[in-house]
């Protein structure tokens, strides 16, 4: 079992998609483990984006991401964390493939809708930013037997 963080962005919220970004990823059948709707604090979105400091965009994704409701969760599952990148479709919307989150809701890379960690150690690195262990549920759903092997 992989978890991974997702960001419903600002403009996600703004534009009422949390319901169909969260309804895919369960019919998809991974499994929510966190979710919280919030406004992050400037200091935990520079923690977040610590590996962008210094480029070009930001200054600019950190008001941003900052400027407004998100909404977070930990999404849980046999291959969660590439799963949902692949949902997500590519940084940049004009590249996404139609079918992706960001390829039928997205155009430009700064309002492109949804975060999720990239990898095994940043997905553990961020979701100890946004969730205390108690912030973690763990249980069953009385269909997760007939999505794993
Ligand atoms: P996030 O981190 O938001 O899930 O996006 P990605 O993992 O897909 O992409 P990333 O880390 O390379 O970029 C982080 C964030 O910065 C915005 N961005 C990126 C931007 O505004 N201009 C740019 O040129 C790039 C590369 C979009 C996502």
């Amino acid at each position: 079992m992989e978890r991974t963080l997702i960001i419903v962005k600002p403009d996600g919220v703004q534009r009422g998609l949390i319901g169909e970004i969260l309804g895919r990823f369960e019919r998809r059948g991974l499994k929510l483990a966190g979710l919280k709707l919030m406004r992050i604090p400037r200091e935990t979105a520079e923690r977040h984006y610590a590996e962008h400091a210094g480029k070009p965009f930001y200054e600019g994704l950190v008001s941003f991401i900052t400027s407004g409701a998100v909404a977070v969760g930990v999404v849980e599952g046999l291959g969660a964390i590439a799963m949902v990148r692949a949902m997500m479709g590519a940084t940049n919307p004009a590249n996404a493939v139609p079918g992706t989150i960001r390829g039928d809701f997205a155009v430009t890379v700064s309002y492109n809708v949804i975060h999720g960690s990239d990898g095994p150690d940043s997905a553990q690195r961020e979701i100890a930013l946004f969730f205390t262990p108690s912030e973690i549920v763990e249980y069953e759903r009385a269909t997760d037997r007939w999505g794993t092997e």
